[in-house]
């Protein structure tokens, strides 16, 4: 059937649960079709919202579409459309934020309520009946088990040739039951490559042609660059003093300008074997397994620009053996994230000067994304580090404060600080001396003496004890001070 007679099965009030792990095999034509019907509703006077789910953030026709029209009563588990994002701080949408991984369980566990139905992007339907997924597996094999109905959009843009590229883990079951997942290297395989299609949930099939749809990522700027450059030394380091292998440990990385740049950074600098076991493989990954560099990466989607995700379709089967993608409940577990040993680079708004991380919130109480897969990686990782500019905003934030606003990445998770001035190593360091090191090391020159200038006061008589010295009536100040004046100089 088309797109709109598909959303005209879908009530007002539902729980969709849709394909879509950033602008890659996401649903492309029924979600549209729904923010066309939901307009029309409230054109009409007539309440109509969803609760909308998917693997992570999507593009702009699925999360931007349903925004627009206000159509979107809670949204999860992640985001990072603008106009979704002006709904969520603006109080008119609920968002909760949910580590990845978390995710398939927490449905199961019924915590969201009831699935109602799925809109699930698929490359083909075998002639057995089964679904071949397309460039993101993301929560989809957990919305085919959990819904209620089933829609599937078969998009002919993606190649035939996806079959084999993916390991779906369909038997996941509920403590005390749960097996161990044997992944000890980052391209084994321990699941099906598609998956049986429940027919008697089928509501609706919708043929699309469709390209996925990321932007093209921007050439790293001078301070991505620099911070790149201290990651790639600290890993030499690491590999010169033994601590870790020649071809290091499976990489992790985030998106974003920093990790694009990291990524880039290691095409010229003489690796060779490496691996990778993350959750996106970004077009720099892309560039690195063509090069001979990276020998296979595991993800759950494929992140490229419009003319990498086009060549790339063209060239899918080539990639078989070398690309796994995975349901984000097993590329992102942290059983495996443990064992292998993981590499996680992860972006963050701001570190405190004791290591604590925020990832999300600005000011403490604006939604930027949300924590993503940064928290699967980043505590179970063998080596975690987070990285960004020493300032936001012009200059006019630091981006190293006495206290983080809000906290997604204790001090005990996070091992590693970097930002264009240098690298702060924690590893094994008491607080003060942390403090001490993310100042000298990682804060903007013009924000140094007025950290030191805290520490030394909270350290010498006004901290309630020594372990961490804080004083609190000025720990947030920093924050407020640019909520008042919109800057956090003085
Ligand atoms: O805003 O574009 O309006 O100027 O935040 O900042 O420096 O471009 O950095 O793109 O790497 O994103 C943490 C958001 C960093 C990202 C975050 C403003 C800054 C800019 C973006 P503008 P940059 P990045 C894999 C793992 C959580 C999820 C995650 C993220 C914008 O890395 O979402 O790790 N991480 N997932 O100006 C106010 C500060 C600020 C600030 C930056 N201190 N105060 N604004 N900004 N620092 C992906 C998945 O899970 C799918």
């Amino acid at each position: 059937m088309d797109a709109d007679a598909a959303a005209a099965l879908i009530p007002a009030g539902a729980n969709v649960g849709m394909s879509g792990f950033t602008g890659a095999g996401h649903a492309k034509a029924v979600p549209s079709a729904l923010a066309r019907r939901i307009r029309a509703a409230h054109a009409a006077g007539t309440p109509f919202r969803v609760g909308v789910w998917t693997g992570a953030s999507t593009a702009h026709e699925l999360d931007g579409a349903l925004a627009e029209v206000d159509g979107i009563d809670l949204r999860m588990p992640y985001q990072s459309d603008p106009v979704t994002r002006a709904h969520i701080n603006d109080g008119s949408m609920e968002y909760v934020d949910v580590h990845l991984s978390h995710v398939a369980q927490m449905v199961r566990e019924g915590f969201f309520g009831t699935l109602d139905v799925a809109v699930i992007e698929v490359s083909s339907i075998t002639e057995d009946g089964r679904l071949v997924m397309s460039s993101s597996v993301g929560n989809n094999v957990s919305w085919i088990e959990n819904a209620d109905a089933l829609m599937l959009e078969v998009n002919h843009w993606q190649s035939e040739e996806w079959h084999g590229l993916h390991d779906l883990y369909l038997h996941s079951t509920l403590p005390p039951h749960r097996r161990p997942l044997l992944i000890t290297h980052a391209g084994d395989r321990i699941g099906e490559g598609s998956m049986p299609c429940p027919l008697d949930k089928v509501i609706a099939v919708v043929e699309t042609h469709a390209p996925d749809a990321n932007p093209a990522p921007h050439a790293p700027d001078a301070a991505s660059e620099q911070i790149a450059g201290h990651l790639l030394e600290l890993y030499r380091h690491e590999v010169r003093i033994g601590r870790l292998p020649a071809a290091l440990l499976p990489l992790q990385s985030g998106v974003g300008n920093v990790t694009n740049a990291v990524l880039r950074g290691m095409l010229d600098g003489g690796w060779r074997g490496l691996t990778a076991y993350t959750e996106v493989i970004q077009e720099s990954m892309l560039e690195l397994l063509d090069a001979g560099v990276l020998d296979v990466a595991s993800a759950s989607a494929m992140t490229l620009g419009p003319e990498a995700a086009a060549r790339f379709n063209d060239e899918v089967g080539h990639y078989r053996g070398r690309i796994v993608l995975r349901p984000q409940a097993i590329s992102n577990h942290p059983e495996i994230v443990r064992r292998l040993g993981v590499l996680a680079t992860n972006g963050m708004i701001e570190a405190d000067i004791y290591g604590n991380v925020n990832s999300t919130h600005l000011m403490g109480s604006r939604m930027m994304n949300g924590i993503g897969g940064s928290g699967d990686f980043a505590r179970n990782a063998f080596l975690s580090c987070f990285v960004s500019a020493s300032t936001a905003k012009g200059g006019t934030i630091s981006t190293i404060v006495p206290m983080v606003s809000h906290v997604d990445h204790t001090e005990h998770d996070v091992h590693v600080i970097i930002t264009e001035q240098g690298i702060a190593d924690l590893r094994g360091l008491p607080p003060r001396r942390r403090a001490r090191l993310v100042i000298d090391n990682c804060a903007h020159p013009d924000f140094r003496a007025e950290l030191h200038d805290y520490v030394d006061r909270a350290t010498h008589g006004g901290a309630y004890g020594l372990q961490t010295p804080h004083l609190l009536g000025e720990a947030l100040s920093w924050h407020q001070r640019f909520v008042e004046t919109g800057t956090m100089r003085r």
